[in-house]
């Protein structure tokens, strides 16, 4: 697959022709899938059974999210054992089959890998509440401090970061849920510990990790108090941990220790909030052999105001000047991915397009058409594809996810109206990217023939993989077609990127050229028919791919329909 020989030592899949650079990933959050069993969650026999509809997708590789045994106090990234599979999700031979049934198809499947904790439940946290254990340094365990906790730090998931244990009169660090505990990657043992549990799901055939909060791990030992922002009575730990002190030794250690044992055959990518692009060419340098690329959050924090649950309306020239800012930065070293979407993201088309009737198709194709034009890997959450849009949220009832359940009880305690706390959790909540996939319009969408542990989007009537497959326009069609042009055009993998129009607040517009083609990019961000000038030499050039019907062009000017996408491509 990597085309050339392997010198010994060198890992051709981390240089330019790696394998990945001219992938796509699909995200599969497996509760929400596909139900086989009639349990109202979906399973592995659920996915395994709807492989089809990734492989005529055309996507290369299979992002799994957690499968392992959890007690799903955050929806399986809090793992009580890094060896099994959850039994509401089948078991180490139904994965086994998926494994098959996704390498039959020329795919390939990685794995979430969510190493910066476990679950409290896991028996190393269950040893490490002994303070004589050897385990007890596995986690980050300190006295009280005049009788509370160690520092001021709060969690992702509101409240203190600290959890008291009556057991050793002793706090432990959670920077997500109390059942989330941090791991001490201070501690070799517990790396070793890692690094076999990784070689043991490698071995079984998996085809790398997506590392969940992997630039969290390490923290400065000495656990300073953060800084206190506005008037809430946490501070921010962030800087003791986001790429803390030793984050580019422990993914050093890992490569050697696990990575570089597989050449050419994985990919790994490392979830990184809070990374900046100086950062990131570190992390994804071939020749510093880190991991592959990294998933950055810039440009999925520009709608945010005081916090994320408090949104503005996106400026395009924003996430112009954002993403525009990743692709010169890792355009010479490093590699991006490109996502609109994830399990934690409200849905692109309501977030940054117009999921109305009338242009939900059009907005849809647009942004994904800008999205994978990019430099970089490009990867589709479950439904994307679809188009799908945010669930009707509307009391807290409606909701499932402790992020949203935690934020509601605290904002409410501080004194804010009900009513306002839910406006941003409708806009922003993650339970928005976590109902049911749709696969038909019959009463569960096709999902599941039981009771789904979230209701499914009433609006699955009219949006749906059977219905689209059936419609050569829809947005699923038009998601093959990019994959499709991602595989037979070398300057959509390789070209170099320029951003074109950078002040222009309605259209997203730059070039890709690798040798002597050039692809122009340009999607209009707006419901209005917006003309602007065309640059020199693109008259009459040819239509690689649009998104429907277009306005008719002006001499030298490019005009585009609401919402309207557009690809050229000109060879010199
Ligand atoms: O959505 C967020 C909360 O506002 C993000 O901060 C998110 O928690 C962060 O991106 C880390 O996400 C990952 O780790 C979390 C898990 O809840 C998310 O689902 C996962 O993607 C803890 O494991």
């Amino acid at each position: 697959m990597t085309g050339h020989h392997l010198e010994p030592g060198e890992d051709a899949a981390r240089g330019d022709d790696a394998w990945w650079r001219s992938a796509v990933v699909y995200q599969v959050y497996p509760r929400s899938f596909a139900d086989s069993d009639g349990d109202g969650i979906g399973d592995l026999a659920g996915l395994t059974g709807r492989l089809d509809h990734l492989a005529k997708l055309g996507v290369d590789v299979l992002w799994l999210s957690p499968v392992y045994p959890s007690p799903q106090d955050d929806n399986g990234y809090d793992i009580s054992d890094y060896r099994n599979i959850d039994p509401v999700f089948g078991d180490l031979a139904a994965f086994d089959r998926l494994l098959a049934a996704v390498h039959e198809r020329g795919m390939r499947l990685i794995m979430d890998l969510v190493v910066n904790h476990t679950s409290d439940e896991h028996p190393w946290f269950q040893e490490s509440r002994d303070p004589d254990s050897p385990k007890r340094d596995w986690y980050w365990w300190r006295p009280p401090r005049g009788g509370r906790e160690p520092n001021n730090w709060g969690s992702f998931f509101s409240g203190s970061a600290w959890a008291h244990d009556a057991a050793s009169d002793a706090y432990y660090l959670h920077l997500f849920s109390p059942k989330q505990p941090d791991l001490n990657w201070e501690n070799p043992d517990l790396r070793q510990a890692v690094y076999a549990m990784m070689r043991w799901w490698l071995d079984r055939g998996v085809d790398g990790f997506r590392m969940d909060v992997v630039n969290f791990i390490s923290k400065d030992p000495a656990l300073p108090d953060g800084a206190l922002h506005g008037d809430g009575p946490f501070g921010d730990g962030s800087p003791y941990f986001v790429c803390g002190p030793r984050i580019h030794d422990y993914l050093q250690e890992m490569h050697r220790e696990v990575t570089a044992r597989y050449p050419g055959r994985l990919l790994t990518v490392g979830e990184m909030p809070g990374v900046t692009v100086e950062q990131a060419r570190l992390f994804t340098d071939p020749r510093r052999a880190e991991l592959d690329m990294v998933f950055q959050f810039e440009h999925v924090g520009l709608d945010h105001g005081q916090g994320k649950f408090d949104p503005r309306p996106l400026r395009l020239t924003d996430l112009k000047t954002s993403l525009g800012r990743w692709q010169t930065g890792l355009a010479d070293v490093g590699w991006n991915s490109l996502y609109w979407n994830n399990h934690d993201q409200p849905r692109v088309v309501s977030r940054f397009g117009d999921d109305g009737p009338r242009h939900r198709t059009r907005s849809a194709t647009m942004l994904a058409t800008v999205l994978h034009l990019h430099r970089g890997t490009p990867y589709v959450y479950q439904g994307e594809e679809l188009g799908m849009a945010n669930a009707p949220l509307r009391t807290i009832e409606d909701f499932r996810d402790i992020e949203s359940l935690n934020h509601y009880t605290q904002a409410l305690n501080a004194g804010q109206e009900p009513e306002d706390i839910l406006r941003g959790l409708r806009a922003m909540g993650r339970d928005n990217a976590r109902t049911p996939m749709q696969w038909d319009a019959s009463a569960q969408a096709g999902f599941t023939t039981g009771t789904p542990w979230i209701p499914v989007n009433p609006d699955h009537t009219e949006i749906n993989a059977a219905a689209e497959y059936a419609d050569p326009a829809s947005v699923y069609h038009h998601y093959r077609r990019l994959i499709a042009l991602r595989h037979s055009e070398p300057a959509v993998v390789h070209g170099d990127f320029t951003m074109l129009l950078p002040d222009d607040e309605r259209i997203y517009a730059f070039t890709r050229r690798y040798g002597d083609t050039t692809l122009l990019v340009a999607g209009n961000f707006t419901g209005d028919i917006v003309a602007v000038d065309l640059p020199d030499g693109w008259e009459g050039a040819e239509l690689l791919l649009d998104n429907g019907p277009s306005a008719t062009d002006e001499p030298g000017r490019l005009t585009l329909a609401p919402w309207e996408a557009r690809v050229h491509r000109r060879t010199r």
